[in-house]
């Protein structure tokens, strides 16, 4: 096996964007439940992500939801994630909380609504434009109950006229990426359900257009690692949307349902050169922390993807390849099998000394006493919450 040491310059180059609804009250049809100290304003949200990068030093950047986020000046938002020691990085559009999109947004029947839809595309590009952003990512609730409700080919020539509209926006230096999801709100069709989907959208689209996968929007049972090796082999894999499923959309903490999953996207996204900065693959969160406190869940999210991380990184390539040639099942199986089970904690927490870091930052957050802090400050005004 690859030794620990070897690895940590690849460690170094970690970047996991959270999202900023990941601070916000979040729940079920059944319950949102509000916690002290919630943030009320994207400036809190902010300030609350950049204490996750300060004791793991794995989080940039943050991702903000329109008009989730809107405030009137992005500058000055910018600015301010900057004093912190962050930045803004991707924008995510919002086309699924208006009653002008009960049928849809993008794939819309009636023109007017379609406008309607990408008229807002344009605004998150103006807003990308003064947050420096490089991706616009594109999730759609878009999709029909009932067999007959719609013209499911209809909508998907809508679908690629309204993108097309959209991308001719994007500027040299920025991203559109097209996220999927298999079912919900939409239960009997979804225009962008899968991979393939996303995928001959946005290659009709150009070479800035990329595909987003989120590890939560798949039927039980789908083997991911094998569409991040093929999305990784078209040139079509832009970035992640990392979190946890036992059920559904279920937005829990990555790496906690099936941290071995995790392993094995992860160590396809290495192999295939989906790992770095100038990789063109992007690492985020897309989670809620419904009954947990939010800045611990987040702090435990970004250490389950560096555990996991470092355990793909530790597996023996070359032993891995001289394996599978030989034809030898079960040694090649055992190769990876064995960085699987490495516990790296140790070495991790070692590591993190060595630069300056506690050694366990879920331990150092506790003891920081901000999470009083908050609780004490926050009072009054609405918590921002997801749909806040
Ligand atoms: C809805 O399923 C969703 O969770 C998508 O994954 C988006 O990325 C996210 O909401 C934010 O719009
Ligand atoms: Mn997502
Ligand atoms: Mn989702």
């Amino acid at each position: 096996m690859t030794d620990f040491a070897s690895i940590t310059p690849r460690l170094a180059e970690q970047a996991i964007e959270l999202p900023s609804w990941a601070f916000g009250n979040s729940g079920t049809r059944f319950k949102v439940f509000g916690t002290p100290g919630t943030p009320r304003t994207p400036q809190e949200k902010i300030a609350d992500a950049a204490q996750v990068n300060k004791f793991t030093a794995l989080s940039p950047t943050v991702a903000l939801h329109i008009p989730w986020d809107k405030v009137d000046d992005y500058a000055a938002l910018r600015d301010y994630a900057q004093s912190l020691g962050v930045d803004l990085g991707t924008i995510n559009s919002n086309t699924f909380q208006d009653d002008d999109y009960k049928f849809g947004s993008l794939t819309h029947v009636d023109p007017k609504i379609r406008q309607k839809a990408i008229d807002h595309h344009f605004e998150c590009i103006d807003i990308m434009n003064q947050t420096g952003s490089r991706d616009l990512k594109i999730w759609l609730a878009d999709g029909t109950n009932y067999p007959g409700q719609g013209d499911i080919r209809g909508r998907q020539d809508r679908l690629a006229d309204s993108l097309q509209k959209i991308y001719a926006r994007i500027g040299d230096e920025q991203r559109l990426v097209l996220e999927y999801k298999f079912f919900e709100p939409a239960f009997y069709h979804t225009d962008v359900p899968d991979w393939g989907t996303s995928y001959v959208q946005v290659l009709a689209l150009g070479d800035k257009a990329m595909v987003c996968l989120d590890t939560g929007h798949h039927a039980p049972g789908t083997n991911i690692e094998f569409i991040v090796a093929q999305l990784l082999r078209l040139g079509k894999l832009g970035s992640f949307d990392f979190n946890s499923r036992f059920y559904a959309d279920d937005d829990l903490i990555v790496g906690a349902a099936d941290p071995f999953q995790l392993f094995r996207i992860l160590y396809e996204v290495i192999r295939g050169g989906g790992y770095g900065a100038d990789s063109g693959v992007a690492f985020m969160l897309d989670q809620c922390h419904n009954v947990e406190d939010k800045i611990p869940g987040q702090i435990r999210s970004v250490l389950n993807v560096q555990e996991m991380t470092a355990r793909a990184l530790l597996v023996d390539g070359e032993a891995l390849t001289a394996a599978q040639d030989a034809g030898d099942v079960l040694g090649a199986n055992g190769i990876l099998m064995d960085a699987f089970y490495t516990d790296v904690r140790p070495a991790l927490a070692e590591w993190r000394e060595s630069r300056g870091l506690d050694g366990d930052p879920f331990a150092a957050y506790a003891a920081s006493g901000y999470q009083a802090k908050i609780a004490a400050d926050r009072v009054g005004g609405t918590q921002a919450g997801w749909g806040a």
